[in-house]
């Protein structure tokens, strides 16, 4: 039976798993849940996350949500290198999944949802969350910096999903104009990872493809 994604090509969420299963060869079903009409809050969806919130997974039936989880499961699955090549590596991986999710992407969503989600609504953006965002960002990506000095990947000498879950601000970063290009180490590592692996371009393209249509279909301009 194939395995389904749910979520919205303009997710930066989505992107960081349909990129992951490319990469790992797996064949996927994507579902599309239009996120602009709400259809993460429809009461079947629901069932499958009661958060509304995507990307989700379907194997059967098992049933995951949020990306990371997702990938991880995926990644064990196909007994993937994107978890680490030894125990020590795959420590270091969950090290940088954990505090991408709780230190880092966050902060990317937060600038989002001010400056551009707050816009499709016709609502003002807070410039005081815009600004606290900001901080906590450039605190994190000083130190992504310094640990990138001289390495090509976060953990080891190959891609993993830490590279992946920390590379998913700069799917909106050019939108919501986050501060990361201050950070030389963070923005060769980003454009390294576009230009060597092909299914992280290849879901930039759809995630800018979908979001600036979007933009131009409401008639924002940022
Ligand atoms: N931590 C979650 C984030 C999920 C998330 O924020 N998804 C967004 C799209 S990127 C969403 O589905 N939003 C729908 C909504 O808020 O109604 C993950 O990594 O999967």
């Amino acid at each position: 039976m194939t395995i389904k994604i749910y979520g919205d090509p303009g997710s930066g969420s989505r992107r960081r798993v349909t990129s992951a299963a490319k990469i790992m060869g797996i064949d996927i079903e994507r579902v599309n849940v239009d996120l602009f009409k709400g259809e993460s809050h429809t009461p079947e969806f629901l069932k499958l996350n009661p958060h509304g919130l995507t990307p989700v997974l379907q194997d059967g039936d098992i049933v995951i949500w949020e990306a990371s989880a997702i990938n991880l499961y995926l990644a064990e699955k196909m007994n993937s290198d994107l978890l680490g090549r030894t125990q020590a590596e795959r420590f270091e991986v969950l090290q940088w999944m954990f505090w991408s999710g709780e230190q880092w992407r966050i902060f990317g969503t937060l600038t989002f949802d001010e400056r551009i989600g707050k816009r499709f609504m016709g609502q003002p953006e807070d410039e005081s969350i815009v600004q606290l965002a900001f901080a906590k960002i450039r605190a994190g990506a000083a130190v992504l910096d310094a640990h990138l000095a001289g390495r090509k990947f976060i953990v080891g000498d190959h891609l993993t999903l830490a590279d992946i879950d920390i590379a998913a601000p700069f799917s909106q970063s050019a939108r919501s104009k986050i501060p990361l290009s201050e950070f030389p180490n963070l923005v060769a590592w980003q454009q390294r990872l576009l230009d060597t692996v092909p299914a992280w371009a290849e879901t930039k393209r759809e995630v800018d493809e979908r979001i600036d249509t979007a933009l131009a279909g409401a008639g924002i301009a940022l």
